[in-house]
């Protein structure tokens, strides 16, 4: 397996586990890291064996953003031009599998950009999210200010964006953020339950809700609901659809074969 500097990988059965690893920056989200990210990724989306991946930080924090000490030099003619900070951000966005964002402590700019660039996140009570952007003279930058009024609305996205105030993981699921909040302690044995759950379900059927879901979220109802019913037809092209409505019919487990 290959080893990075920024990030720890294993795997836990089917699922794939990525954990951010600058902890003394607060796991702040440089080059070198999200190069890393991307390519772990893509070698745990393309791993047969992996049905599910996880990503994490530590105790402390998710992520408090982009590096402020990378970008505080940076001009507009660095950024624009060699698109340092913005390359290679999209990785997640072309992960085709499942992927739970597991957030503890800080989940700041950039780090809740990622883990709203994730399918579903899973607080531990302890977790704050916010867009402190604004406070250091910028904006969101990988989706803040359109992922996050998707997610909670307008009034309290401008409410983040615009103040920079954080939110805590009680405000967070009441605002339809995060789909659960544990306790700290419990956070990765939820996260890893849910996503052994993900891995254990018919392949093709989850890479198919998972495109349709986010149909909802980047297009107009109309195309939405005519991708859903096509994916929903070409499920029944799927050994997996048979195998579970019999299955289901015999009162017997179904045993998916991801085909
Ligand atoms: N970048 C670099 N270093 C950081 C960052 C960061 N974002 N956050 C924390 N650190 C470092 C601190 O500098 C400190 O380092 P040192 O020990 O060497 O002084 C260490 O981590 C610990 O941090 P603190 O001492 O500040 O810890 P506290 O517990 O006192 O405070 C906070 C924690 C509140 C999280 C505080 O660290 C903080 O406010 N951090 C910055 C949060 C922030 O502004 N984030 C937004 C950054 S901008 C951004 O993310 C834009 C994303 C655009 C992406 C575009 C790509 C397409």
């Amino acid at each position: 397996a290959p080893t990075y500097e920024t990030l720890l990988t294993r795997t836990e059965g089917p699922v794939g586990i990525i954990q951010l690893n600058r902890p003394k920056q607060l796991n702040a989200l440089n080059d070198q890291l999200m190069d890393e990210l991307g390519a772990a990724l893509k070698a745990f989306d393309s791993d047969e064996a992996i049905g599910c991946i996880v990503l994490t930080g530590n105790e402390k924090a998710f992520a408090a953003g982009a590096d402020i000490a990378a970008m505080a030099r940076y001009t507009f003619a660095d950024v624009y031009r060699s698109e340092y900070i913005t390359r290679n951000w999209e990785a997640l966005r072309h992960v085709r599998k499942p992927v739970i964002a597991a957030v503890a402590g800080f989940a700041l700019g950039g780090g809740c950009e990622v883990a709203m660039m994730c399918d579903l996140i899973i607080a531990a009570d302890n977790a704050k999210f916010g867009q402190p952007e604004v406070k250091i003279g910028v904006i969101p930058g990988a989706g803040g200010t359109q992922r996050l009024p998707r997610a909670i609305g307008k009034a309290k996205a401008m409410d983040m964006a615009l103040t920079g105030r954080m939110m805590d993981a009680a405000e967070a699921e009441r605002a339809g953020l995060v789909s659960r909040v544990v306790p700290l302690d419990k956070l990765m044995d939820e996260a890893l339950a849910v996503a052994l759950t993900i891995a254990g379900m018919p392949r093709l059927a989850v890479l198919a809700a998972k495109e349709a879901v986010n149909r909802a979220f980047e297009g107009p109802l109309a195309d939405g609901l005519q991708f859903e019913r096509r994916m929903f037809h070409a499920m029944f092209a799927t050994e997996d659809q048979k195998e579970g409505m019999a299955a289901f019919l015999d009162k017997r487990p179904a045993r998916f074969q991801g085909r």
